[in-house]
């Protein structure tokens, strides 16, 4: 039956889908604080990606109905202390650890449903793994970039026009 699904394996997407909306909460801050700063280039990037990352949870969310599993819900978390930033390019590494530190989780439970034979969950899991993979190298594009403008004294601001267009 394609549908049925472990109370493990409904746990790990319930928490993924709660990671992802953690995500798009993160981006939609980084996007604040470099409005803040007048930087409107990476604003709308991480404004963007804020919908993204959004999107990515609610997807999670309707394969759990699609799968008639029970018991999905929005687990409140605590932002607050993260951004504490001083440099853009500070916010461009939070930004690659956490795509990191979502990427293992993916894979994690990629595996979880791999020795739980549950090919349902796995395969519909793939768009994530090929997902984070695109975002990583996006965001380390940008960060390297950010960096290099840093260690030559570059402009920021400059940078930041370049941002918008930049794949997510
Ligand atoms: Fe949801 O893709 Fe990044 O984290």
């Amino acid at each position: 039956m394609a549908m049925r699904i472990s109370n493990k394996i409904l746990e790990g997407l319930i928490k993924q889908a709660n990671r992802e909306l953690s995500a798009s909460a993160d981006y939609l801050s980084m996007s604040l604080w470099f409005a803040d700063r007048e930087l409107p280039g990476s604003a709308a990037w991480c404004r963007a990606h804020s919908e993204e990352e959004r999107n990515h949870g609610l997807k999670i969310f309707d394969h759990i109905t699609k799968r008639r599993a029970k018991g999905a819900l929005v687990q409140p978390i605590d932002h607050a202390a993260k951004f504490n930033f001083g440099q853009p390019v500070d916010v461009w590494k939070f930004a690659l650890a956490n795509e990191q530190t979502n990427s293992s989780a993916i894979l994690s439970l990629v595996k979880q449903a791999r020795d739980e034979n549950d090919f349902v969950t796995e395969n519909f899991m793939q768009w994530y793994v090929q997902e984070q993979l695109e975002e990583e190298t996006a965001v380390m594009e940008i960060l390297e970039n950010a960096k290099r403008v840093a260690e030559t004294n570059g402009l920021y601001v400059a940078y930041d026009t370049q941002i918008v267009t930049k794949p997510h």
